[in-house]
């Protein structure tokens, strides 16, 4: 018999894909976990019913919420990721040839778990001595620590359940303070197709906070409408004027100096949600 799985994208829209094998499934704390092997797109990480990382297309994600801050950033040495417990964000922040420190925090202990036995091509970096991981709610380590990071990502789930906060004004409040002074943090805003207000939410409030506040976007077939964004804010350094020599030889499929400009021209239906 053959077994599909379906992610209901929105109450209309959804994505299907043939399943090898389940892993695992486990209820934790804070959300049901699955690991399925697709025929498509391999093994997949899969939180309260959404894709959250699929090992085919994993590397798009992963390369652009960490390689488009760290190359804004002229010397950046301390990292932070909230949220992002398969490691994927890690793995690519430490490729960053000036990073000396990477932390991870993340609020479910299991998924990082799962992620070490099932995905080791994504997690395989958080045993760096560069890496220290920490579970815990993100916005409770962000208000602790003032001052501290160069580059912040929000790596984050869906905004439902313990990652609404993580879209809210008080948290960009407290991720600036979190900066050090020329510091930039960077947040997955999901699909222009298909969350227009919390785009243009996220981006307002962004810009009430930085001085500079960016979009860019790319493709991930496995997240819905299959094109992504992600909201920049940077207290000093525009990433419109990197210059593309200083852009360090990174071994990525996805990520190169051309896209790293390319990304933050955006198609017209875009630019016009955050007008
Ligand atoms: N690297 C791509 C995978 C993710 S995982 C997002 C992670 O955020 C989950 O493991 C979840 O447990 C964690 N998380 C949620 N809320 C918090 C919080 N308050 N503090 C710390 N971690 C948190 C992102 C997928 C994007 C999916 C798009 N559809």
């Amino acid at each position: 018999m053959e077994l599909w799985y379906t992610e209901y994208q929105t109450k209309n829209v959804g994505i299907t894909c043939k399943v090898k094998q389940t892993y695992h499934t486990e209820k934790t704390q804070y959300q049901d976990i699955a690991l399925i092997d697709t025929e498509q797109f391999g093994k997949m990480l899969v939180l309260d019913g959404t894709v959250q990382t699929t090992i085919e297309d994993e590397f798009v994600y992963h390369e652009m919420i960490s390689h488009v801050p760290l190359a804004t950033h002229k010397n950046p040495k301390k990292a932070l990721v909230i949220g992002g417990g398969d490691g994927g964000a890690i793995r690519e922040i430490i490729k960053h040839p000036t990073i000396e420190k990477a932390v991870l925090c993340e609020i479910d202990g299991r998924v990082i778990e799962i992620a070490k036995e099932y995905l080791p091509e994504i997690s395989c970096a958080l045993t760096d001595e560069k890496v220290e991981v920490i579970v815990d709610d993100g916005i409770k380590y962000v208000n602790q620590h003032k001052n501290e990071f160069d580059v912040i990502m929000i790596d984050s789930t869906d905004p439902v359940g313990p990652a609404v906060g993580l879209f809210s004004k008080e948290f960009y409040k407290a991720i600036y303070e979190c900066l050090k002074e020329d510091g930039i943090f960077v947040a997955q805003t999901e699909s222009p197709f298909f969350h227009k207000d919390l785009i243009r939410n996220a981006f307002k409030n962004v810009e009430s906070i930085f001085p500079i506040a960016r979009l860019y976007t790319c493709a991930i077939p496995t997240y819905p409408s299959g094109y992504w964004s992600f909201t920049m804010g940077s207290k000093k350094y525009d990433p419109l004027e990197t210059d593309l020599d200083s852009i360090p030889k990174l071994d990525t499929k996805y990520y190169c100096p051309q896209i790293h400009k390319a990304v933050f021209a955006l198609p017209k239906f875009v630019s016009d949600i955050i007008k």
